[in-house]
């Protein structure tokens, strides 16, 4: 029987108050002690720096354990609908210092190991992020699981426990060479795998008809079964005792796979099947928006989501008629990888469960809602019918039912318009009969949400119009939001300490409270110790590149930093012509480099490991920033910065550094970006495009405050509309000419002509996302740039502006949109 106990116990002695261990020094001592001696297995004096960090790491876990079973219980009992995320991906950076500040421990636990003899700063350092995903989408999800447990919300995150991360980057004559990130080779100390509770997940086979007393109804005969093995992940809210569960799945041979093998007396056979199971969680896919249509993809997606949906449906009651279901669960599907759910849960509730087709139709579209990440048409994800029908031929049946209905309620609104038949049916008949995912999750979801006010319109007006017809009220907008706890407070202490001692710490979970600072920025000591902070900042920023890169950062030089991934529709290319107008302005004898603003440009960007223009581009930066960066005539100006391997961790170090944000995209390409409101909320000021959430951000902060340039959305439409001659453009601008023709020259590849011609050739002649359009009005803005940071104090104004309004900004808020306009989860107090 169930006790009024959280752990569940019945003894008497377990009955006690749970308590983590004591909060104080010395109770954190006694446990950091406890676990290195009890855990570990080694005395202090004989620990490496390792067996210190995990000791360390699960003492600040014990903390809070307590409130996480609580949890736990409190969500069984209380039977309130809760969020499941389901998610390919959880780019959620190091947790250490973000555990120690959802406990409030940091100052005991520095304390504690001051008095150990150990410096906190060596045991952060230990950590490797779990890199468990690839970049935007990824660390959004990252930043929602936050934002839900400080709200209180019940929420589960599903998703996959990559044996391997997003790949670890470094430059081989400034090329890109990959790395495996192998995140759990020194084991991980936020972990718990439950692999009592694995689940089994069935794949392949084929499906037949029953007589079901009279009832004839389908069933899957599988061919191959792995093993689903939770891990579950604490996620603790801000200061408020709350901990929600990550949980992802990683994949194991199941008993039986290899016992059938092993009877027939083939070891190797059966060793290898057992590699053919745990492939499934092995590695993270790199590709960040071309999905390539890859079968164990396809497995990986099916895996976890089959996991999850049979993960939430075995935790409710053993009587729960899951004709409501509606009212305890939301699966939000993150992009389309995990749509495959949909399927999954007609085939529980009509298979297993036994329920009315129809029935379980209508429960099944009340419990997804779908968020589209994207307006590239290559991005948008397609399965062969022929790959899916043999991996999941129940599923596909399933599929093929939900499309024939749908069709035949097309037919009833609009005839038999063939033409809009074609359109809308989720199997498209060409280049190869496939699986259209995101008319599949438009047409399961309850909602269906872009997530930027300009890329939901387009979505509505572009993407899938006549399924916005088909059905009014079920588009919907939630702008992206950032956690203001890691990208803050955690990652700018110097600012928020600032902030803090203004306007009092209400606004770390209440970020429109940074409104409050408007006033500040008319302070004269305010602005001082803002830049002093700034300053500040890239000290410590150069600190990490020194000890990381060996290299320096130039006092008094602006921070111009791009860091997100490589893709040519972001446009690391337009600002690279930046620089290379620059440089050439000086060596040529135009521009006395004495009269140039110095500038450190800053990079970070992975590129596609199959992505050939991506790594090209990658290749021109680093040459053209190892031609800039030693060329005595720039005098030290001008400097390019690529550290390589940019991720979460080096992020929460550069953007609180920085003093210009590069948001370039194409105007119309970016879904919303994330960064943009980072660096915003950190006081650097945006160079960009009207594109993705650069339009709310500049809404916000107001013209004066942001450098707004290129084409619009409408305009770049009516540019490809009239024909796009991008060597016109070449033409016309002596700037730009003159910056090509240098690249062209072999100036940045030791005379070699041949190297970076590709990337010339397609700028000249393709250039699908505009580069050689937008020039001239960008370097007319970075013009503007260098005069305004030329008057320090008001740059210092603008940035002060840019925090106080952009609390919008905060994940907090893209909660709360959800869960009114979308998933109606109100808090469990
Ligand atoms: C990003 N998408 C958008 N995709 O590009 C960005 N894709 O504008 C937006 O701010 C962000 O999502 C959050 O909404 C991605 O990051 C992927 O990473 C991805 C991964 C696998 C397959 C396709």
């Amino acid at each position: 029987p169930e006790s009024a106990h959280p752990l569940g116990a019945t003894h008497p002695l377990a009955l006690a108050p749970v308590t983590g261990p004591a909060s104080s020094v010395d109770g954190f001592v006694r446990q950091f002690l406890r676990n290195l001696n009890y855990e570990r297995g080694v005395p202090l004096s004989a620990s490496t720096p390792n067996d210190r960090y995990m000791a360390f790491a699960m003492t600040v876990r014990d903390y809070l354990m307590a409130r996480w079973l609580e949890d736990q219980k409190r969500q069984r009992e209380a039977q309130a609908k809760g969020v499941a995320y389901l998610s390919a991906e959880y780019l959620l950076g190091r947790q250490l210092d973000n555990n120690l500040l959802a406990t409030g421990l940091s100052e005991i636990a520095t304390a504690a190991m001051e008095t150990c003899g150990i410096d906190i700063d060596d045991l952060r350092a230990q950590e490797v992020e779990p890199g468990l995903g690839n970049g935007g989408l990824g660390r959004l999800a990252a930043c929602f699981i936050d934002s839900l447990a400080t709200l209180g919300v019940p929420n589960t995150g599903y998703g996959i426990r990559y044996e391997y991360g997003i790949f670890r980057q470094t430059f081989e004559d400034g090329q890109q060479v990959e790395q495996p990130d192998s995140w759990l080779r020194l084991g991980s100390p936020w972990e718990f795998p439950h692999p009592e509770a694995a689940r089994t997940i069935s794949f392949g086979g084929h499906t037949e008809t029953y007589d079901d007393e009279g009832t004839e109804r389908s069933r899957w005969v599988p061919a191959w079964n792995v093993l689903a093995v939770p891990y579950n992940y604490m996620v603790p809210g801000y200061l408020n005792g709350r901990v929600n569960t990550l949980r992802l799945w990683s994949a194991k041979a199941t008993n039986s796979f290899d016992l059938r093998v092993f009877n027939s007396g083939d070891y190797e056979e059966a060793v290898r099947s057992q590699t053919f199971a745990e492939n499934i969680s092995k590695v993270l896919y790199p590709e960040d928006s071309t999905p390539q249509g890859k079968e164990l993809r396809l497995q990986q997606q099916y895996f976890f989501v089959a996991a999850s949906i049979g993960d939430f449906l075995a935790s409710l009651p053993a009587d729960f008629d899951p004709a409501n279901l509606p009212d305890r669960i939301i699966f939000q599907l993150n992009d389309t990888h995990p749509v495959i759910g949909v399927p999954e849960l007609m085939r529980v509730l009509v298979d297993e469960k036994k329920m009315a087709w129809e029935d379980a139709w209508g429960i099944t579209q009340k419990c997804f809602a779908y968020t589209c990440h994207t307006l590239l048409p290559e991005a948008l994800e397609v399965w062969s019918v022929d790959l899916l029908g043999r991996l999941l031929p129940r599923h596909l049946e399933i599929i093929y039912r939900i499309n024939d209905e749908f069709l035949v309620e097309v037919r009833e609104r609009f005839g038999d318009d063939e033409m809009r038949i074609r359109n809308m049916s989720i199997i498209s008949e060409f280049p190869d009969r496939s699986v259209r995912m995101a008319f599949l999750a438009t047409v399961a979801g309850a909602k269906v949400n872009g997530v930027a006010e300009l890329h939901s319109q387009l979505l509505r007006e572009k993407v899938l119009p006549d399924f916005n017809e088909f059905y009014p009220g079920k588009f919907t907008n939630v702008t992206n939001g950032v956690t203001p706890r890691r990208f803050v407070r955690l990652s700018n202490p110097g600012l928020s300490t600032l902030i803090t001692e203004a306007i009092g710490p209400g606004w770390v979970t209440d970020l429109e409270r940074l409104r409050e600072l408007e006033t500040y920025a008319e302070d004269t000591q305010f602005r001082d110790a803002f830049a002093q902070v700034k300053a500040a900042n890239k000290r410590r920023l150069g600190d990490v590149l020194r000890a990381r890169d060996g290299v320096e950062i130039s006092d008094g030089h602006m921070l111009d930093v791009m860091v997100k991934r490589l893709h040519e529709y972001k446009r690391q290319m337009l600002k690279l012509l930046h620089i290379v107008t620059e440089y050439e302005g000086i060596v040529s004898g135009r521009v006395a480099a004495s009269d140039v603003q110095p500038r450190t440009f800053v990079f970070g960007a992975k590129a596609a490991p199959g992505y050939v223009m991506a790594k090209r581009i990658i290749h021109l930066i680093n040459a053209v920033g190892s031609v800039v960066n030693d060329d005595p005539r720039v005098e030290g100006r001008l400097k390019v910065l690529f550290p390589p391997n940019y991720n979460v961790t080096l992020a929460e170090r550069l953007i609180p550094a920085a003093d210009l944000s590069e948001q370039i995209s194409l105007a119309g390409k970016e879904a919303s970006g994330t960064g943009n409101m980072k660096f915003a909320l950190n006081g650097a000021l945006t160079i960009g495009t009207d594109d993705g959430a650069n339009v709310e951000i500049r809404e916000l902060v107001g013209d004066d405050n942001f450098f707004l340039f290129g084409m619009s959305e409408p305009e770049v439409e009516a540019l490809w509309a009239r024909g796009y001659k991008p060597a016109e453009f070449y033409q016309a601008d002596d700037g730009l000419r003159r910056a090509m023709d240098l690249i062209a020259s072999g100036a940045f590849s030791g005379g070699d002509k041949t190297v970076f011609e590709p990337i010339v050739s397609n700028l000249l002649y393709d250039d699908r996302f505009m580069v050689l359009a937008d020039y001239s009005s960008y370097i007319a803005e970075q013009a503007k740039v260098d005069a305004a940071y030329a008057d320090q104090d008001a740059w210092t104004r603008s940035a002060i502006l840019n925090v106080a309004r952009c609390g919008f900004f905060s994940s907090d808020r893209s909660m709360r949109d959800y869960i009114e306009r979308i998933w109606h989860t109100p808090p469990v107090i």
